[in-house]
């Protein structure tokens, strides 16, 4: 099983959109390992964009996630990194298809509500800065009989 990482970004918790993502993972039969909603220091939200450090708009993205509440959480399942990346559709919400949470629920490229890794290197990476090993919560669903054959 793999695991990566998804984020509920500040603009999403504003929203009220947390419930609607775990919903959304929950459903299609994904399983939440571990959670925990922090104010990210500005050295974490750089941390966590690191690969973005040469874009224009890198800055200003870091501020925003260290000004406001951030709900990170691994998730767990077959191929999930993905399939959560299919889930939330394209980074700009303008090329993100309806059915997806960003093309359902948002309306712009820096409002995008939902992080979610984008390669199972990168899920590891961040999984680990996000977490301690010990917050890993490995548990067995009754559903597994019913979700993998
Ligand atoms: P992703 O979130 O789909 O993986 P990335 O390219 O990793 O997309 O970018 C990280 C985040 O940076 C995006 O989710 C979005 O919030 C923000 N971002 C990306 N491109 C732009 C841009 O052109 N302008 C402003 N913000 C951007
Ligand atoms: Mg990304």
């Amino acid at each position: 099983m793999e695991k990566t990482m998804v984020a509920v970004k500040s603009d999403g918790i504003q929203r009220g959109l947390i419930g609607e993502i775990i919903h959304r993972l929950e459903k299609k039969g994904f399983k939440l390992i571990a959670m925990k909603m922090v104010k990210p220091t500005e050295e974490m939200a750089k941390q966590h964009y690191i690969d973005l450090k040469d874009k224009p708009f890198y800055s200003g993205l870091c501020k925003f996630t260290a000004a406001g509440p951030f709900v990170a959480m691994c998730w767990e399942g077959q191929s999930i990194v993905k399939v959560v990346r299919d889930m939330m559709g394209e980074t700009n919400p303008v090329d993100s298809k309806p059915g997806t949470i960003r093309g359902d629920l948002c309306v712009q490229v820096g409002r995008n509500i939902i992080h979610g890794s984008d390669s199972l290197e990168t899920a590891k990476k961040e999984v680990a800065l996000w977490f301690k090993p010990e917050e890993l919560i490995e548990w067995k669903s009754c559903m597994e009989g019913y979700l993998y054959e």
